[in-house]
Formats: C-alpha cells, sequence, structure tokens
C-alpha cells in the first residue's frame, strides 16, 4: 500500500473511493517545506447525504452483527494499520510536519492500539440490572447502539486521534460519518483501504474529507447523524455545541488544555528534567495535554531553569523526514503565524525570554513552518502567555513557594485538561490530585495513557469522557427495560 504521493485525496464512502458531488477542492500544503500534496475533496453536504444513506443502509446488519464478528473485524484493521506503519508514517510526517520517528514510534501504531483495544473491550462490556426488591420486578439496561454517528478530528495527532473515535463507535454497533482535519487528511484516506482488506462491510465507516466550516458544519447539521464525537480547539467547540445542543444529538467535547507542570524540589530531579523536555515540546507543542505552564517549587527553580534551557538547547530542529529531528515543522502556516504572534506579548508582560522566540530556519526548507523551542518566564499567572492555548513550542516558567499558591495560580485558567506534579512525597500527590481542576493528573510522569481509563477534561477543556467503557457508554443509548413477575 502507498497512497502517500497520491495526488488528490477524495472520499471514502460506501467502501468507494469517490470524488465531491460539487467538484470542489482545497490544497494540501506539505509544512516542512511549503509544496503542495496534492488536492484534498472539499465536500458539501451532498456527499454527506451520501455518507449518511450508505451508513443508514449498512446500520441494520452492522449493529446485529455478533460482538465476536465486529471484535474480529477490528482486530484485523489493528493488524493492517501495523503492517502499513511505514507508508502511513509518512504521509502523517509529510501531512503534518511531526518528526516521522514520533509517528512511526508512537502514533501509528497507537491507533493500531485503539483498534485492538476496542475489538477486546466491546466482548467485556455489560451493562447493569436492578431487582426492585418487594415489587416483585427486575429492571436491567439494554444497550443499544445510537445508529449514525458522527467523528470529527484534529491534526496534531491525526490518525491516533480519527481512531480514537472510530474504533469504539464501530465496536458497538453504529455506522460512522468521519472527518479529519484538512490539514492532515491522507491517512484517514488511507483507512478505507485498510477497511475493506479487513472486511468491514460497506457503509459502516465512511470517510469524508474538507473544510470544517463547509463539511464539517454538514455533519453537524445532518438530521439523521445521532451523535458528535469531536476533538479541537475550544472556540470551535463551542460553534459545535451551539449548533448541536437544538438538535439534542448526543455530544462528546475534547477541547483545549493550559496545563500546569508541578515540579517541587523533593522530586526525582532527573526524570523532571527529562519529562519536562517532552511534555514543553513534543510534537512541538501541539499536543492538547503539553505541560505549557511550568510551576517549580522555588528553593530549585534557578538550577531547573538553567538545566531546563541547556537541555532544551540540545534538541534538533530540523526536516521531519530526519531521523535525527526532534522539533518538526508546525502544522501550518496559520498556526505558525498564530504561535509566533505571541512573542509580541513578552514584553508587555513584562516576561522575560530565557530561549527561541523566534521562527527557526532550516537549510534547504526555507519555506517551511519551524519555530525554536521556546521557554518564557513569566512574572504573574494571569499574563495572555499564561492563560490562552498557544500550541506551539513555547512554554513558561514561573517559581512558587507553597501549595496553596501553587493550587491557586494551578487552577487560575479557563481550562481544566490535565496535571502533572512531580514530587516524592505521597501525601502531598493526593492533596493537590484532588484540588487541582482537571480530568487527568499524572504524577512522576507525562501522557502515560491506559486506554481503559477515563480521558476528558472539566471547565473549557471539554464535556464527556473519552476511553475504554465511558466511550462505549457514549457510543450506546441506554434504554431500561422492566420486567415484573408473579411469585
Ligand atoms: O482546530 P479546529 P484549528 C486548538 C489549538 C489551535 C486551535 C485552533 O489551540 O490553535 O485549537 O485549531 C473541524 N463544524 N486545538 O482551528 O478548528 C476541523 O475541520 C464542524 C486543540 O485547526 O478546532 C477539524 O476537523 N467541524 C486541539 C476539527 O474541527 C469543524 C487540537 C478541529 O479543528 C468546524 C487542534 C465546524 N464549523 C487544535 N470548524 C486538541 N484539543 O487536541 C472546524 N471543524
Amino acid at each position: 500500500m502507498n497512497r502517500s504521493n497520491s495526488p488528490a485525496t477524495i472520499n471514502f464512502i460506501n467502501g468507494t473511493y469517490c470524488h465531491p458531488v460539487e467538484d470542489g477542492w482545497i490544497e494540501n500544503i506539505n509544512p516542512a517545506d511549503g509544496t503542495s500534496l496534492g488536492r484534498i475533496a472539499d465536500s458539501t453536504e451532498k456527499d454527506i447525504e451520501q455518507a449518511v444513506i450508505a451508513a443508514s443502509n449498512a446500520q441494520t446488519q452492522w449493529g446485529e452483527s455478533t460482538l465476536e464478528q465486529r471484535s474480529r473485524i477490528l482486530s484485523k484493521i489493528g493488524d493492517l494499520i501495523e503492517e502499513n506503519i511505514e507508508s502511513l508514517a509518512i504521509a502523517e510526517c509529510e501531512d503534518s510536519g511531526k518528526p516521522i520517528s514520533r509517528a512511526r514510534a508512537i502514533e501509528i501504531p497507537r491507533a493500531a492500539s485503539n483498534f485492538h483495544f476496542f475489538a477486546n473491550a466491546i466482548t467485556q462490556f455489560s451493562s447493569e440490572s436492578h431487582e426492585s426488591v418487594g415489587q416483585n420486578a427486575i429492571n436491567f439496561t439494554l444497550r443499544q447502539p445510537l445508529g449514525v454517528v458522527g467523528c470529527i478530528s484534529p491534526w496534531n495527532l491525526p490518525l491516533y486521534l480519527f481512531t480514537w473515535k472510530i474504533a469504539p463507535a464501530l465496536a458497538a454497533g453504529n455506522c460512522v460519518i468521519a472527518k479529519p482535519s484538512e490539514l492532515t487528511p491522507r491517512t484517514a484516506s488511507m483507512l478505507g483501504e485498510l477497511c475493506n482488506q479487513a472486511g468491514l462491510p460497506a457503509g459502516v465507516l465512511n470517510i469524508v474529507q474538507g473544510t470544517g466550516a463547509r463539511t464539517g458544519q454538514a455533519i453537524l447539521e445532518h438530521e439523521k447523524i445521532k451523535a458528535i464525537s469531536f476533538t479541537g480547539g475550544t472556540a470551535t467547540g463551542e460553534h459545535v455545541a451551539r449548533v448541536v445542543a437544538p438538535k439534542f444529538k448526543k455530544l462528546s467535547l475534547e477541547l483545549g488544555g493550559k496545563n500546569p507542570n508541578i515540579v517541587f524540589a523533593d522530586c526525582n530531579y532527573e526524570r523532571a528534567l527529562e519529562t519536562t523536555i517532552q511534555s514543553s515540546f513534543a510534537n512541538q507543542g501541539q499536543i492538547c495535554l503539553c505541560g505549557s505552564r511550568i510551576f517549580v517549587e522555588s528553593s530549585i527553580y534557578e538550577k531547573f531553569k538553567t538545566d531546563l534551557v541547556e537541555r532544551t538547547g540540545q534538541l534538533t530542529i530540523g526536516h521531519p523526514a530526519e531521523k535525527e529531528t526532534t522539533i518538526g515543522a508546525m502544522v501550518s502556516g496559520d498556526h505558525y503565524r498564530k504561535v509566533l504572534s505571541y512573542f509580541d506579548e513578552i514584553d508587555s508582560a513584562n516576561a522575560s525570554l530565557l530561549c527561541g522566540g523566534k521562527p527557526a530556519t532550516v537549510a534547504g526548507y526555507e519555506q517551511g513552518f519551524y519555530i525554536e523551542p521556546t521557554i518564557i518566564e513569566v512574572q504573574h499567572n494571569r499574563c495572555r502567555l499564561n492563560q490562552e492555548e498557544i500550541f506551539g513550542p513555547v512554554v513558561t516558567l514561573m517559581p512558587f513557594n507553597n501549595e496553596e499558591e501553587l493550587i491557586e495560580m494551578a487552577n487560575d485558567v479557563r481550562y481544566g485538561l490535565s496535571a502533572t506534579i512531580w514530587t516524592r512525597d505521597l501525601d502531598r500527590t493526593m492533596r493537590l490530585s484532588k484540588k487541582i481542576e482537571c480530568g487527568v493528573v499524572w504524577i512522576n510522569t507525562w501522557l502515560m495513557r491506559d486506554l481503559r481509563t477515563p480521558f476528558g477534561g472539566m471547565k473549557d477543556s471539554g464535556v464527556g469522557r473519552e476511553g475504554g467503557q465511558e466511550a462505549l457508554r457514549f457510543f450506546t443509548e441506554p434504554k431500561n427495560i422492566c420486567i415484573a413477575f408473579e411469585n
């Protein structure tokens, strides 16, 4: 399988690759060098209509297929992703600018794990029963597929997040209309072919390409689409909620973050430092879970600051396809300019630039969108640099003196996705974990994922949880059946 040089990325509807009905196209730009990777279908509501018809036709049979049948097919899709890691990693790297080493070792394998995990999870999925004691009745909860559902995913971890939604939706017996980001369309497109090879019946998964405003909007508005699972920016999430709420669709939102990375003096210093490099700059800082606000206990602040700047200087900015590259390109020109615009805030916030703070040039790829990994020392938590999701290789650093002050700053932000705490004091980890307003707390680690755990955020970071049983519950309709019996 090698579609990475394919000139046009088109829709996958009813098991077949097809051109958009209205012949609309957008350009896919390689952010590493500014060249074109070809055209992408910019689908309209007519394409969504075709996808919904295909999905509706497939729904009864897929919804009534046995768990073993579904599990076997999903598992096979996972196997095929593993067999095609190289071509998928190349396409992912070209579309997004991420280092190929990351796509190959972490993200494409995780897409395979998503299918393998939910292939197993569905065979263990169960529902509750309640005996109405003294009333001679027993209640049980029937969990049925919702029907046709919509999955909309972002560009930062393209196939990883696309499959994180699709796998549980399919496992639970739904047919799916899925749209990847228009910035990173190709691995999602390649997945269609793998689904055919795995024997997924036509129409069960339909992959539509196009912009959010046009294609995504048509998914939100379609009356026959029963649920929307969305991951993306908070502003877009707010729009999605406005459109979907009056239609009473089920809705799951995974949105932005501005996560605290908290370093206490009693931590394992080397591990905290090394992992902080990862949590700050992995994927050019374009992960909603990045620890973009670093708070360090004042007694080790100066040392940590010096060491962090020095280690950051050892990162290798380069073309994403080079194996030694650790910092690749930003996903797009627009996003690159948005991230750079935050450097204008440094003076007005009375902050100090410790390193980076400007575009990087990679010889031979001058049209690429590269930014130096940047650390900014801030004076207070209320500045825009600490309040807004920059979503780039940019972190802020500031000291703290005690737990009360720290908790106040950690929570003083509109987001509540994750937090990382570095300390050897077990009591402190529990005190802080309970008080920090977020959906995921990592103690002495970062981004360690177990797919059974609930994943998602509080406050403006989203609504609902994905992962494990939570995802299977989201993608099913609970129905209470009450059976009365005679003694
Ligand atoms: O994402 P969008 P953008 C944050 C990050 C970034 C900001 C904007 O801060 O700078 O969001 O990024 C689709 N109806 N995150 O603009 O727009 C779109 O096509 C339906 C955090 O690139 O949220 C894509 O498939 N769909 C984040 C998906 O929504 C619409 C990951 C996400 O795009 C739509 C990405 C519409 N009207 C960005 N408009 C995270 N939490 O991981 C857009 N889309």
